[in-house]
């Protein structure tokens, strides 16, 4: 038997398959397509254990959170509370297979760069601490003494200034916080986390706006709003749970406005695997009642567009002595900076509106209709608004929106933006920051008796910068696959080769892993799902959900190896080999015992947030951090919810990138990965199947490109032309796209990214538009396209 993998490894990490053409899915989200791709990956893995022990308790009151993503996890649940991708992320953990010594002997590193992310992946579970020797370029086993001392031993003598420690969002909420508190005690604010690739637009924009960096809305507004507005998140595949309050919300006849450059299938038919009249034939229920095909980048304008109409009906209304549209008390009591807002509107063209949204005046029109006929709306986003050089922009429209009729801190209202990692959110609360005015440091101070360090230190970007320089000179990694995720792979794999350490705490094999620094170590851990023994007898950890709701989570099955170690008895472990940490009072033994110290701890830092945290942690539905908005209590500067005029209409790059031949391309992820963890080659619900090396295209461009579908061609990025990039290889594909717009996926398209193609205030690399020019994969690339396509 050939699995998939085998070709694309022969073929390179980028590879993917061309054994099959994609073909329409006429199934709906959901359904009997996601039982048979769960029962799928439960054997291709092996997870047999996890599938019987950890699956029946996730996200459930006492159970196991789920590693995929963040949605929130009910008190009453369904009998299965996880999803086709929550099962695929269990499985993945629960695999049976070992990426142990004999695996490492028999690989050198130069030799695994050429397999793909699937296989490396794939070799299986790590399961003992590895060191890299560089005369025979291979991983070696190493003791865990061994590599905790050499690597206290290496940090001691580093500049902290110099180091980064990252962390990838699937960290618990003890883990980041033993993590950050070790990160300072050694003398840095260097703690880029994925978030700065993800929602940092929000935690910039809502922060700016509303007084705090995170979402307003809680699962039972769900059940109390009137309307749903719906921008840039593929809810069939990155947070499937989540369809189960859309399936009810639409049921109760709630519109669902979604604005979205694709077609999702999430957002258009749900099958719930729950409900057995559903799978058994009954019709499965539409999702979006109304779907606007923005172009990517286009939401500022699509938001100035019905915020405008909101505002001219209004002003017609109380001319007429009628009944204002707009929440004027609200707007009166609670809101800065309307008036400038309502002049930026009126000096709004509808116009430039339509050219930059790609939407009609009219579509708009109707939708900030359904959006003032409800008297309480929820507006939920994902990456296709903070992946924007105007993702703050983007995140600050949306808020505005809200303002207009009162729609933040009242129920069934609310600001929801979709989080990525499990953790995310949760890690960003217990001080994973680079900035150092969001976290405790004074409280951190008195606790540990040390002296903080002040200085703003790296995000994502700002390590990729300082690398890219030669600056950096170590890099601990909490998870995660940086050099992939992150932006302009083609330079910043060199760069991470020519660190002086590297450090990654790891489940799996991952491409990060062959770019190993001077000295490089990787530390195998224990997954969630696993059971985690220490000297205090069993443990669980804890995360924070998007709706800011803390959750225990238990680990049910039996650990993928013997040696493996849980994250914070890892961190206390390195902790411990630093001598210079020695010179704050931090009790990482004792915590690395017993994590209900590290939330005692976390408590004592935060006071009344986490307030009876190991008491309250088992809460059904977990318990709620507080949320000053929903309260309408706002932390900003002017004690307001602020009205922000973007700095652009279009949240994309304009210049170059407005020219025909240039397409503005989206990063995507299929139905089958998790970020940079790719489990298979089935995008089931975009009907592409067999590989992921595919552009998908608009009919019309791929005419005035002069390409025909299922051709080869090269994608360029079409600024910073001497610093070229491209990708070679990728096979057309005609597909509902707005056209001057394209797709294919993250992470093979990062090298596409420039890394300073980000979002300006946040930093979110702006994956979500980056200009390319396509051309056949044997020709150079073609200055114009031809007019008459
Ligand atoms: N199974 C699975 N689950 C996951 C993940 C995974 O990889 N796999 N990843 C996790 C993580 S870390 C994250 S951050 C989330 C990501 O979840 P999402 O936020 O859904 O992110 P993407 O998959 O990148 O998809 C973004 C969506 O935005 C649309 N889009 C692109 N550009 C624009 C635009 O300019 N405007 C609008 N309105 N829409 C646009 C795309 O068509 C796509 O539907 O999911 C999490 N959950
Ligand atoms: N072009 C483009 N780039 C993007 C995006 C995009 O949409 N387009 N999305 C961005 C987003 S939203 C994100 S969040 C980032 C993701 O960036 P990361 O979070 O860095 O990447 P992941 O792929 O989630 O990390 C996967 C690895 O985590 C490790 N791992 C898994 N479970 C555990 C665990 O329990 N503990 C530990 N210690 N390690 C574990 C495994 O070794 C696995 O290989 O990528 C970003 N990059
Ligand atoms: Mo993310």
């Amino acid at each position: 038997m050939t699995r998939p993998d085998q070709k694309a490894r022969r073929a390179g990490p980028h590879a993917g398959l061309h054994n099959q053409r994609p073909s329409p899915y006429a199934g709906p989200a959901g359904g009997w397509g996601s039982a048979r791709s769960v029962a799928g990956i439960i054997s291709r893995t092996g997870a047999y254990e996890a599938a019987a022990r950890v699956l029946p308790r996730q996200n459930k009151p006492a159970g196991f959170a789920c590693v995929s993503c963040a949605w929130a996890k009910p008190a009453e649940p369904h009998a299965l509370e996880f999803c086709e991708n929550g099962a695929k992320a269990t499985a993945w953990e629960g695999m049976s297979k070992r990426a142990g010594p004999d695996f490492f002997y028999r690989h050198t590193v130069a030799e695994l760069r050429n397999w793909s992310d699937h296989d490396l992946e794939s070799a299986g579970r790590l399961t003992e601490p590895l060191a890299w020797d560089a005369g025979q370029d291979r991983y070696v086993p190493i003791s865990w003494e061994t590599a905790l001392s050499e690597i206290g031993a290496k940090l001691e003598r580093m500049a902290p200034d110099k180091v980064a420690f990252y962390t990838s969002g699937r960290a618990s909420l003890e883990a980041s916080y033993m993590y950050q508190l070790m990160a300072r005690v050694y003398g840095t604010n260097n703690l880029p986390d994925s978030s700065n690739m993800c929602h940092e637009s929000t935690s910039v924009g809502l922060q700016e706006s509303l007084g705090l960096g995170v979402g307003t809305v809680r699962l039972e507004d769900f059940q109390q709003a009137e309307a749903i507005f719906f921008f840039g998140q593929n809810v069939g595949s990155n947070s499937p749970r989540m369809l189960h309050e859309l399936q009810k919300a639409s049921e109760r006849g709630v519109p669902i406005v979604t604005f979205n450059p694709l077609r999702e299938k999430g957002l258009e038919q749900f099958k719930n695997p729950q409900r057995p009249a559903q799978m058994l034939g009954a019709p499965s229920t539409p999702i979006s009642s109304h779907y606007h095909q923005v172009v990517p980048g286009g939401d500022i304008a699509a938001l100035a567009g019905m915020c405008k109409s909101l505002l001219d009906v209004d002003e017609r209304a109380r001319a007429q002595g009628q009944v204002p549209l707009l929440d004027w008390d609200f707007i009166r009591e609670h809101t800065a900076g309307f008036e400038d807002f309502a002049g930026f509107l009126r000096a709004t063209s509808w116009d430039d509106i339509h050219q930059l949204s790609g939407l009609g005046r009219e579509a708009l029109e109707d939708a900030a209709w359904i959006y003032a006929r409800a008297d309480a709306v929820l507006l939920v986003y994902g990456m296709g608004l903070t992946q924007h050089l105007g993702g703050v922009d983007n995140v600050q429209m949306l808020v505005n929106f809200a303002l207009m009729r009162g729609n933040v801190g009242k129920a069934g209202a609310g600001i929801c933006p979709v989080r990525g990692h499990s953790n995310v959110q949760g890690q960003r609360t217990v001080g994973i920051t680079e900035k150092p005015e969001l976290a405790p440091l004074d409280r951190l101070a008195e606790l540990y008796a040390f002296e903080p360090p002040r200085k703003k230190g790296l995000d994502t970007i700002g390590t990729c910068e300082s690398a890219l320089k030669g600056d950096l000179q170590g890099f601990v990694a909490l998870g995660g696959n940086f050099v992939r995720a992150a932006p302009d792979t083609a330079a910043l794999e060199p760069a991470w080769s020519r660190l002086d350490l590297t450090v990654h705490i790891s489940t799996t094999l991952n491409r990060s892993h062959l770019f190993p620094g001077k000295s490089a170590y990787v530390l195998p851990c224990l997954g969630r799902s696993e059971i985690d023994r220490q000297a205090g007898g069993v443990q669980f950890v804890s995360i924070e959900d998007s709706t800011s709701c803390v959750h225990g989570s238990i680990g049910r099955k039996t650990p993928a190896g013997t040696q493996l170690r849980s994250e914070p008895a890892i961190i206390a472990g390195i902790a411990l080999a630093i001598p210079r940490l020695g010179q704050a009072n931090v009790p990482w033994q004792a915590w690395m015992d017993n994590y209900a110290l590290i939330r005692e701890a976390i408590e004592a830092t935060y006071l009344q947030r986490f307030s009876r945290y190991n008491e309250r942690v088992w809460n059904p539905g977990g318990f709620p951090l507080a949320n000053a908005p929903r309260e309408r209590i706002w932390n900003t500067e002017t004690r307001k919810a602020n009205f922000k005029i973007p700095q652009d209409l279009t949240a994309r790059l304009r210049q170059e990138s407005d020219e025909e031949a240039v397409l503005q391309l989206m990063t995507l992820r299929s139905n089958d990965q998790f970020n940079t963890t790719v489990y298979g080659y089935e995008d089931r619900f975009r009907g592409i199947s067999g590989t992921r090396q595919v552009v998908l295209m608009n009919a019309d461009d791929i005419r005035a490109h002069g390409l025909t579908e299922g051709e080869r061609v090269t994608l360029r990025t079409a600024v910073d032309l001497a610093n070229p990039r491209s990708i070679g290889d990728l096979r057309v594909v005609a597909y509902d796209i707005p056209r001057g717009s394209c797709a294919a996926y993250y992470p093979e398209c990062n090298v596409l990214l420039p890394v300073w193609h980000h979002a300006r205030e946040s930093h979110v690399p702006a994956a979500k538009s980056i200009p390319v020019r396509i051309a056949p994969a044997s020709a150079g690339p073609r200055p114009t396209p031809d007019p008459a396509g």
